[in-house]
């Protein structure tokens, strides 16, 4: 907003959270991810576009946003509450050298990368909550969803889905995800321009896909994760298709897997697919 007085000249109160493709691509400092990018006012799902880019050959790094979405998912067919230009809706078009079973490393690798790019663009230390939301003062903060087409060996794209809350207010959450969600803007009282807290999510996600996504990174990275784990070391519950148990996280598996000590003593390792983690008494 422009305040003008007279004979005073102008002063600029404040620079309005502006996204476009210029002002992105402007000092992004990448060489793959945000090469290529799609900006939409409004989109059903940004995943389901970045699929459809993906199949018709879009080069690796390309990165579909949306101010808006008004079919948003998360996993198992969830909703994604995504508001216009309140949060960053975004998908990333990766084409990893990794088998299908080997896909939630680059949940992982995100969380990381998301985790990394706040702490430096939003000044804020957040947690992940194994295996795809990243949290802040137990609420959620912003969800990943990674999905993959693939034969049995190969995965031929993987889309990766970040959901993140910017400059949602208390107003702007239905009542039904009220106590288990956040934002930035009320975790810090302040509002964020999305187009930077993007370049940094983009610029720290190209550094962990090129340089940690391989055996002697990922050791690295599973390191970074499990101390930013808002899991590890607890007793939660994990609630399956095949039913709900509980036990203490006690580690992360070279594939992302979770292990979980069970209370008869044996260690149960789950993987990622079809599961939601409660903590003993809420959401972590
Ligand atoms: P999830 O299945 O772990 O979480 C979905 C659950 O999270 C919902 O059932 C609801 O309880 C809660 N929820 C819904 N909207 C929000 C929100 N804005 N903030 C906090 N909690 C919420 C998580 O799935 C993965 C979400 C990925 C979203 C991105 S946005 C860009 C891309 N396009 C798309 O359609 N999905 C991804």
């Amino acid at each position: 907003m422009i305040e003008s007085s007279t004979k005073k000249g102008y002063c600029l109160r404040q620079v309005p959270d502006i996204l476009d493709e210029a002002l992105l691509v402007r000092g992004l400092n990448t060489s793959l991810l945000g090469r290529n990018v799609e900006i939409h006012s409004s989109i059903g799902s940004t995943n389901a576009r970045a699929k459809e880019l993906a199949l018709n050959g879009a080069p690796e790094g390309t990165v579909v946003i949306a101010h808006e979405q008004v079919q948003g998912r998360g996993r198992l067919g969830r909703s994604w509450v995504s508001p216009p230009g309140k949060g960053i809706w975004m998908s990333v078009i990766l084409r990893p050298q990794l088998s299908p079973q080997q896909a939630s490393k680059i949940t992982i690798m995100t969380a990381v990368a998301v985790a990394n790019a706040l702490k430096r663009s939003a000044q804020i230390e957040v947690g992940i909550k194994w295996p795809n939301d990243i949290v802040c003062g137990g609420k959620k903060l912003c969800g990943i969803l990674t999905e993959v087409h693939a034969e049995p060996e190969v995965i031929h794209y993987a889309v990766v889905g970040i959901g993140l809350n910017v400059n949602l207010s208390l107003e702007d959450l239905p009542d039904d995800i009220k106590d288990l969600a956040t934002s930035l803007k009320i975790e810090k009282g302040k509002e964020f321009h999305r187009v930077d807290i993007i370049k940094a999510i983009l610029q720290e996600m190209e550094k962990g896909y090129l340089q940690k996504l391989n055996d002697d990174g990922f050791a690295e990275l599973l390191k970074e994760y499990e101390r930013r784990s808002a899991i590890l070391g607890k007793r939660v519950r994990v609630i399956g298709i095949g039913g709900e148990f509980s036990g203490y996280a006690e580690g992360f598996g070279e594939d992302g897997s979770l292990m979980l000590r069970l209370d008869d003593g044996r260690l149960k390792r789950i993987l990622a697919g079809d599961v939601s983690i409660r903590g003993e008494n809420g959401y972590v």
